[in-house]
């Protein structure tokens, strides 16, 4: 098969044979990497199949079958071997050079510490195997590797330990749980070690490690508490325990995503461990809670029980990501996590749906699997579990999740084995359900009503499409959560309505006058929602909602409904202004003092550029830019006293909450007018945590205030050394709308703190500039696409995933001008004829450039 060749999930075939141990010999010796696989094989197809491994970027040294060399073909992706016995030996060896590594899949080097990852199919980058997640083997490692590597890890428990002659040492770990091959992982390095333990209900002690660089230490607190955290949730709310004796995190600098779930021992990110609160932020802080919940949760979802094959992979994203949801919810509040969870799918899901890339939750055909770790895939696929929890309840989910556990425990399964848990546990019928893991695309659904004040009748139309998924796709099960408020505010009718028909009447009877409907509350589906709302319901349901969601929904389609008016007016020549309904109404929120400063911060930070690009088909850039700008200054033109009462009053306080509302209303301060630049400036000094200071840089930033680049330079002498905070500092100089960004940008590559070998470097200055600085990276004259393109055609060597994660805004051309998009396609075309290109962007561009 040709490397650039999809696989679909239709010609999905149970493996031909089975890998039921592997005991691994890892001899770490720099550029000499050693690795002596010996695996007990079992076939299960007839006598007379071949077998065939993976295996990538490795020098193959020897094969032997029950101890005897055999003969074998090697082709581009792997190995074949002739007819076996039903039951054998194989003894594979391999070199590896982890110092070259730097795609950062397999077996590589972080900053002087040997690390794997091997999710999706990096495993085939240690030994030929069958990497497949439907192979369950049983695992035990040896390691190998100089003194000066003191901690040498793998899943699992630690078994034996020892010195050897010429200052080495190894240690042995067996992995009790037989585990997909994504799942193996290997340390070895010198760490500061944060311990701690956690009893678990039954009683049992389970040792808790946080490895992290040496110096370190006093970062690791936080992961830790998560951790226990996590732990503790799960025991209480989803009944599942911890099942090994050593829970181990290891954080490295050198990593493509944010963490990796593998048995026993999770490697992380830095970024998502490492913090305090001089350095970190509050929203950095939360961040790690969540992904420490994460991957804490994928050891029952995902690691127990595991994906059939990578089309699967919703099956435990999509629910780990509803679970880490939920503990969130559960830890902090539930209000802003959902509007958090909310914001992702309307200005990333949404985005990826209607772009080259659309795919179902549950994808059809892959070329590259790294390209399929998608916010379809991962939220959109949590938004799935949702509306199962919201059609089933948590009494009949969490029947749902036991008896899912009791049938598949220790197997590799498929989503509709998930659907069929939940539909047999609980009795609702999720037959057309389903449909949501079919198709590609948002469903868009429009509602229209009519109220007869005399019958005291009120009926509401509701039709559903999928312009993606197109003319013939089965309409789809939908959870409509409706509310209708009476004109003094009260509650009339709350319910979740179950929406199945193509388009559906819903009456009303006995209402005494006219309602407010709240649509689509708590956005119980992934779905655009089409309802011509008029201005004063929209202040009504700001003021009355019975949801804080519901209220923040409002503000969207309020602000949003000013800023396509203004498109509107400047595409007509006319001068723009703004409702002072729009204007009262925000005003309002600044002053309630029931509301939450984490709510009134969410309903300050209005929908970003990328949002509002989603809620049209076309879109004038340059008018959408502008209109939204004026909204913005407008807004806070007129509410310049309120805002300034709110930023003093939560000065005073230090809660997350008052931080956000305080921060939020600062950016908004220094838009109107540059006079507030000294408040800038104070909060700079003043600071005394990095949500503050931050949050003073990002004001000055945003408005390019005249003393921004002398804080620029305060904060980069303070922090060169520090990298995750260097990270912050790369972002800003990303996202500062100036027509000298991009040359900024292309000198910073030259800057001590940056390399392009470092994943969140190349995050925080390409990849951010690309995904946030929407007027830089969208310039007329094309310059941020070349940009980018240049940068993609260095990445295409160096870590094409990465490469092929940060394209996404370059691929997403469909609604900008035909000159913007006639540019984009040109840039795809020159990494189109690039004789090397790798999978992953290859099939970026192959779909982008498709019709
Ligand atoms: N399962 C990993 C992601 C692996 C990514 C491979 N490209 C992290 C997570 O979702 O928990
Ligand atoms: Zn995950």
């Amino acid at each position: 098969m040709s490397q650039t060749e999809a696989k679909h999930l239709k010609d999905y075939r149970a493996p031909d044979f089975t890998i039921e141990s592997i005991a691994l010999d890892v001899n770490l010796a720099g550029k000499a990497t050693k690795v002596v696989a010996t695996s007990r094989v079992r076939r299960l197809a007839d006598e007379g199949t071949p077998l065939l491994l993976d295996g990538d970027g490795m020098q193959l040294e020897s094969v032997k079958v029950d101890g005897t060399a055999v003969e074998y073909d090697q082709f581009e992706g792997g190995l074949r071997l002739a007819p076996a016995p039903l039951e054998f030996d194989l003894e594979i060896v391999t070199l590896l050079d982890p110092e070259a590594n730097t795609s950062l899949e397999g077996l590589y080097m972080s900053d002087g510490a040997y690390c794997t990852q091997c999710e999706a199919e990096g495993f085939r980058r240690i030994t030929y195997f069958l990497d497949r997640p439907d192979v369950l083997a049983k695992y035990t490692v040896r390691i190998e590797a100089d003194k000066s590597f003191p901690f040498l890890l793998s899943n699992g428990n630690l078994i034996e330990q020892g010195e050897l002659d010429n200052g080495r040492h190894f240690a042995c770990w067996e992995d009790p749980f037989p585990k997909p091959s994504y799942l193996f992982a290997l340390v070895a390095g010198d760490f500061d070690l944060l311990e701690d333990k956690f009893v678990t209900r039954s009683g049992r002690d389970v040792k808790l490690q946080v490895f992290v660089d040496k110096g370190n230490l006093g970062k690791a607190g936080h992961a830790m508490e998560s951790l226990k955290k996590a732990m503790a949730w799960d025991e209480s709310r989803f009944d599942l325990e911890y099942d090994l004796d050593i829970y181990m995190i290891v954080a490295v600098d050198f990593f493509n995503m944010g963490a990796m779930e593998n048995k026993g021992l999770n490697i992380f990110n830095t970024k998502y461990v490492l913090a305090d609160s001089d350095s970190a932020t509050d929203d950095d802080f939360h961040g790690i809670e969540s992904v420490v919940g994460h991957e804490y949760f994928h050891n029952w979802t995902g690691n127990r029980v595991t994906c059939r094959d990578w089309f699967q992979l919703s099956l435990k994203e999509g629910l780990t990501v509803f679970r880490d949801q939920e503990f969130s919810a559960d830890m902090g509040s539930p209000a802003v996590n959902r509007i958090q969870a909310i914001k992702v799918i309307q200005n990333q899901q949404f985005a990826e749906d209607a772009g080259p890339m659309a795919h179902p939750i549950r994808p059809q055909s892959v070329i590259e699997m790294n390209n399929f770790y998608t916010v379809t895939v991962y939220n959109k696929g949590a938004e799935v579990i949702r509306m199962m929890h919201t059609l089933l309840g948590e009494a009949g989910f969490q029947k749902g999740m036991k008896l899912y556990f009791e049938r598949h425990d220790g197997q590799a399964v498929t989503c509709d084995d998930f659907v069929s848990a939940m539909q047999d546990a609980s009795g609702v019928d999720l037959a057309q359900f389903r449909q949501w893991y079919e198709q590609a695309g948002t469903p868009v659904v429009t509602v229209t009503d009519s109220f007869d004040a005399v019958a005291g009748r009120y009926e509401l139309t509701i039709s559903q499409e999928n312009p993606v998924a197109g003319e013939n796709a089965k309409p789809l099960h939908i959870p409509f959560d409706l509310e209708l408020l009476g004109a003094d505010g009260t509650s009339v009718f709350s319910k979740v309505l179950d929406v199945k028909q193509k388009q559906e009447t819903f009456v009303f009877e006995g209402l005494g006058s006219e309602v407010v409907p709240s649509l689509l509350q708590n956005f119980s589906a992934p779905v655009k929602l089409k309802y011509d709302y008029s201005v004063e319901q929209m202040v009504h349901l700001m003021r009355h909602a019975g949801s804080e969601v519901a209220r923040w929904e409002a503000s969207v389609a309020l602000i949003s409904q000013a800023v396509w008016q203004n498109v509107a007016r400047l595409q007509q020549s006319e001068a723009m202004h703004l409702d002072p309904r729009v204007v009262d109404a925000f005003r309002g929120v600044l002053l309630d003092s029931n509301l939450d400063a984490a709510m009134v911060a969410e309903i300050l930070n209005i929908p970003s550029a990328q949002a509002l690009v989603e809620q049209v088909d076309k879109v004038d850039l340059d008018l959408l830019l502008a209109a939204r700008e004026f909204v913005i200054e407008e807004m806070a033109a007129s509410c310049e006293d309120e805002l300034l009462a709110v930023y003093r009053a939560n000065s005073f306080e230090d809660s997350v909450q008052a931080r956000a509302l305080k921060n939020a209303a600062l950016v908004w301060l220094c838009q109107v007018n540059e006079d507030h630049q000294a408040l800038v400036s104070a909060q700079f000094e003043a600071a005394s945590n990095m949500t503050d200071a931050l949050g003073a840089l990002v004001a000055a930033n945003r408005a390019s205030l005249p003393l921004r680049d002398q804080l620029m330079a305060e904060f980069e002498s303070r922090w060169k050394e520090t990298p995750l905070v260097m990270d912050k500092w790369f972002m800003l100089q990303a996202m500062q709308d100036t027509d000298t960004c991009i040359d900024r940008i292309q000198s910073l590559r030259g800057h001590a703190a940056f390399s392009m070998n470092n994943p969140n470097r190349v995050r925080s200055l390409i990849g951010c500039f690309a995904a946030a600085n929407t007027a830089q990276f969208h310039r007329a004259d094309g310059k941020g696409y070349q940009f980018m393109t240049d940068c993609l055609k260095e990445l295409n060597k160096l870590n094409p995933q990465v490469a092929a994660r940060i394209m996404t805004p370059l691929i997403q051309f469909a609604k900008f001008d035909d000159s913007r998009q006639q540019m984009m396609k040109d840039c795809l075309k020159q990494l189109q004829t690039m004789p090397d290109l790798a999978r992953d962007l290859y099939e970026k561009v192959e779909r982008a450039l498709q019709d």
